[in-house]
């Protein structure tokens, strides 16, 4: 019987989805980013999900696109089916929180995938790089823009032209990832992170990540009135009365995700 190419699973408010196509090293063919992509709406339109993991096996988070299946395709092939843009970007419109829990290789479109996620649980053994430049290629799914944002110019440029990979320590210094664990501890540490948000009322959390979000997209005096509206919004959810009253009377706030 075929290995189905994602596991998905749901532990109290959390979801998880983990790739799961082991003997290629997860590599990311159309099948998997279509199923991935599935997977991330059915939980973001989920009331009873507040935060959603993406993970991978011990020794790859992902190794990047299919290269075997990649190796024929033409220009005409590429554009013409939307290539990256037709499933790819299904992550980008997610509203819930997203968390890459990365053990091993994270490269190529599996170190883009990574930096499409929220945040980053990197276990000691992870290796992100985006070595594309080997085959000739580049870095399409988004590598090029989240990585300089990520990093910086300097060291992107790096990763990018010369295909240095950094391991987990590195990566934690540069700010490519949000926090590294002991391997054995990947799991636990990341389901505690994504347990904590997803304990949080939901709509701020999606107010949220817009605004963080933001911060990409405009200017700063722009983001900030962005923010400030967003503020303004959550004094109309019950959610934010609720946190707020609960504060007050020193007890834990139930919110209603409202
Ligand atoms: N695609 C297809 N198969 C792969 C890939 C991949 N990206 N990576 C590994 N595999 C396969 C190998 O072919 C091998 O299969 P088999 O056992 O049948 O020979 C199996 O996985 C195990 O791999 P290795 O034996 O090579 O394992 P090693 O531990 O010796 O090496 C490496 C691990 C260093 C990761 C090595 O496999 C490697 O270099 N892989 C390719 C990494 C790479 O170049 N990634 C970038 C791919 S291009 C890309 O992501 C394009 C992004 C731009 C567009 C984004 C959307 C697609």
């Amino acid at each position: 019987m075929q290995q189905d190419v994602i596991l998905v699973e749901r532990e109290g408010r959390v979801g998880v989805i983990t790739l799961n196509r082991p003997k290629v090293l997860n590599a990311l063919n159309d099948e998997l980013m279509n199923r991935l992509g599935e997977a991330l709406a059915a939980f973001d339109v989920d009331e009873t999900i507040g935060a959603i993991v993406v993970a991978g096996s011990p020794r790859a988070f992902a190794a990047g696109a299919d290269i075997a299946v990649m190796a024929n395709w033409s220009y005409s092939d590429v554009y013409n089916s939307n290539f990256i843009t037709r499933n790819w970007e299904t992550i980008r419109r997610i509203r819930k929180p997203v968390i890459a829990s990365v053990a091993g290789l994270a490269f190529g479109g599996g170190c883009e995938l990574a930096l499409s996620c929220d945040i980053i649980i990197a276990g000691r053994s992870a290796k992100f790089g985006l070595p594309e430049i080997k085959l000739g290629l580049l870095p399409g799914a988004g590598g090029t823009q989240r990585l300089p944002r990520a990093i910086g110019k300097a060291k992107a440029m790096d990763m990018c032209l010369s295909a240095r990979t950094l391991d987990a320590d590195e990566a934690d210094r540069y700010g490519l990832v949000s926090r590294v664990v002991a391997d054995e501890n990947l799991y636990a540490e990341t389901m505690a992170v994504a347990s904590t948000v997803a304990s949080f009322s939901t709509p701020a959390l999606m107010a949220l990540k817009e605004c963080v979000n933001r911060a990409y997209e405009s200017s700063l005096s722009e983001g900030v009135l962005f923010e400030r509206r967003e503020l303004h919004a959550r004094f109309a959810t019950a959610d934010a009365h609720e946190g707020m009253r609960a504060f007050m009377e020193k007890r834990k706030p139930e919110f209603q995700g409202r």
